[in-house]
């Protein structure tokens, strides 16, 4: 067994929180010879609750659980943690704007970044799947300047995954037959899932599929199945949230696969002209705990459209939350 690290779950008590926990405990997302120490982060009002989560996972007296922090205190949260997967969030509410949404979320992501700034170990890896889950990733990363700024991701691995489960389905394949599929911007309904470059069972997926398809089904669907979910089970997504919260962390600690790449939320740094400035959907492989942008694919007029559309929204919400950044 190796030494434990410490990994942060914000929103612990929440329903992507009660699928995440014990699935990091069980060795899930860094393997089953890593043990960790989970630090869980709820409000005041949610620790009652929390307790009963805490209750449950000694209960199941995991081999790779080595110790459960649960607190209030973002500074209690985040000390030499290794990695913080920042999911609590404040929901929209019945007539709230976006305005209003992005803003009384930068009051949590701003304190949460300059916690981790000041307490998580220098190399930690942040996660934000907490909604507007780019912008609020951006907010952390901007209260955080003694950080690297890549350490910084947002959560696209959802509508990844479900780009894969699309495609699988439509072509009578497995999930594992396809490889190369990319969500490009914000998670949101502007983002773009991009399979110019998919191969199923290494034949391109377009010859398999017919453009129509592609356009009037494929991308829709995976754009709003959020809403779909919501509207079949009266909840938002959270079992197949939390396995892509495993996935992306799982990916960038441990590696991509040879021949294929995942979609992380990234620093834009101009690659495929998205501008520095914004967390950006991008294809990307990992290796030796480092991402890099996948370089040199070929953008056609119906993708750099769909690229661009994404990217304003995100410097939009970029203008809405600007005064939240550190000086
Ligand atoms: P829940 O409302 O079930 O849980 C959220 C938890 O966060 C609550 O227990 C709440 O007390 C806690 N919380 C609120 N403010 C906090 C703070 N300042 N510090 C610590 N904890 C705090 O929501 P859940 O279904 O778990 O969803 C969490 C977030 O994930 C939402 O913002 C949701 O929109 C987002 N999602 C993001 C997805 C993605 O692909 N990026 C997909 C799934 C999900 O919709």
């Amino acid at each position: 067994m190796k030494a434990p690290v410490r990994v942060a779950v914000t929103g612990a008590a929440g329903q992507i929180g009660y699928a995440l926990l014990f699935r990091i405990a069980a060795g899930d997302m860094l393997g089953p010879d890593q043990p960790v120490i989970l630090h869980l982060l709820e409000i005041t009002p949610a620790l009652p609750a929390l307790n009963g989560v805490v209750m449950e996972l000694n209960d199941c007296a995991f081999p790779t659980l080595h110790g459960v922090v649960a607190t209030d205190d973002v500074n209690v949260a985040f000390k030499d943690v290794d990695f913080a997967l920042l999911v609590g969030a404040r929901p929209r509410g019945p007539g709230m704007e976006r305005k209003d949404l992005l803003e009384a979320n930068g009051a949590i992501f701003a304190p949460q970044g300059k916690a981790i700034n000041d307490h998580a170990k220098r190399d930690v890896r942040v996660l934000v799947v907490g909604n507007p889950a780019n912008t609020n990733a951006l907010i952390a990363q901007q209260n955080a300047p003694d950080l690297d700024p890549r350490r910084f991701t947002a959560m696209v691995r959802l509508d990844h995954n479900r780009a894969i489960s699309q495609l699988a389905e439509k072509t009578g394949a497995l999930n594992t037959d396809i490889a190369k599929v990319t969500i490009w911007g914000n998670h949101s309904s502007t983002q773009y899932p991009d399979i110019h470059q998919t191969t199923v069972k290494g034949k391109p997926a377009l010859s398999l599929v017919d453009q129509t398809w592609y356009e009037n089904d494929f991308i829709p669907v995976v754009q709003q199945r959020g809403a779909a979910i919501i509207k079949a089970r009266g909840a938002s997504s959270a079992a197949s949230a939390a396995s892509a919260a495993i996935d992306h962390m799982r990916n960038w600690a441990l590696g991509t696969a040879a021949g294929d790449w995942v979609s992380m939320g990234i620093p834009s740094d101009g690659s495929y002209g998205i501008e520095p400035g914004v967390i950006y959907g991008y294809p990307v492989t990992v290796s030796n705990g480092s991402y890099e942008i996948v370089q040199g694919l070929e953008i056609n007029a119906f993708s750099r459209a769909r690229m661009d559309a994404t990217d304003r929204e995100l410097r939009e919400e970029r203008a809405a939350v600007e005064h939240l950044f550190a000086k």
